[in-house]
């Protein structure tokens, strides 16, 4: 296998870790070896203190078609689909939501079934114009998963999300922002460029900081307001011992641009 017909590609630049799905002739549909490969590398970039932003794009005209059917029915039954999903797509949704680090995904084309998961776990998504999101799912006789009937509701509300997930119906990207389900959206031309300006941007942010917003909106769901209040108090002590912190205030008293290290 040579590096340009690996599965994934990773790169680090700049601060920010990127990784692309690459098997573009199957729209990066999701192999085991595809999720194997995505979870070391999600694995290395919450590591590595250089490392702090992730960006996660799809090589091609598409994102993610979803798990890739023909390997899925070429493994069946000897891989049953509750392993395959406890062992190969919930440690990466877990990686993408908790590693304390933002996460974004950039998105084109179709942007399906478990690929649309995979888009749904960053911290921000943003769109090219082509991008059409598909619970394709009900199509097919299966239910959500790899988190879409967690993630997706709380991003568009019940409603929308019960009939996404029901219909199976495309949501194409100009509807996608004004549900909510995208950060922005961009002509397809600008997009790659776009998003790796966000991912560098987020990379030079006091990084301690945006794992304590990860953490807060991750507990806030279960919690109640007294409990989450406590959990703010809790996490601004921490992040008021950083680093950061007396950079963002000294550049603010000195009038001048933070230089934050993420420590
Ligand atoms: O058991 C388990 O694995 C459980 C886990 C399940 C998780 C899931 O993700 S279930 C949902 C799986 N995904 C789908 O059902 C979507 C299937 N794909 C489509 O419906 C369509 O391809 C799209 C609507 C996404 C895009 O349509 P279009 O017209 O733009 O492209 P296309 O011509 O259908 O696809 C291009 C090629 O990619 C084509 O190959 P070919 O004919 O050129 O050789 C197509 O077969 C291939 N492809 C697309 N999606 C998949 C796929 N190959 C394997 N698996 C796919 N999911």
């Amino acid at each position: 296998m040579t590096p340009d017909t690996a599965p994934l590609l990773v790169s680090v630049e700049g601060g920010v870790a990127a990784i692309t799905l690459n098997r573009p002739e199957v729209l990066n549909a999701l192999t085991i070896d595809l999720m194997i490969a995505l979870r070391a590398a999600l694995e290395q970039a919450a590591a590595a203190d250089e490392v702090r932003a992730v960006l996660i794009t799809g090589a091609g005209r598409s994102f993610c078609a979803g798990a890739d059917l023909a390997a899925a029915a070429r493994i069946k039954p000897a891989l049953k689909p509750d392993h395959m999903l406890r062992d190969y797509y919930h440690p990466v949704i877990l990686l993408m939501r908790h590693m304390p680090k933002p996460v974004i995904s950039a998105v084109q084309g179709s942007v399906a079934g478990a690929g649309m998961s995979l888009a749904l776990a960053a911290d921000l998504i943003i769109a090219g114009e082509s991008a059409r999101f598909l619970q394709a799912f009900s199509k097919i006789g299966l239910v959500p998963d790899a988190g879409s009937s967690f993630l997706l509701p709380r991003l568009v509300g019940d409603l929308r999300a019960r009939a996404m997930m029901m219909l199976g119906e495309p949501v194409h990207a100009d509807q996608a922002l004004r549900m909510g389900l995208v950060w922005q959206v961009l002509p397809d031309a600008e997009l790659a460029a776009s998003a790796r300006a966000l991912a560098r941007r987020l990379a030079t942010m006091p990084t301690l900081a945006l794992a304590g917003i990860k953490h807060l909106l991750a507990a806030s769901g279960g919690h109640s307001l007294e409990e989450q209040l406590e959990l703010e108090a809790e996490q601004q002590a921490r992040s008021a011992l950083t680093e950061d912190f007396r950079e963002g205030v000294s550049a603010f008293l000195g009038k001048r641009a933070p230089e934050f290290k993420g420590r």
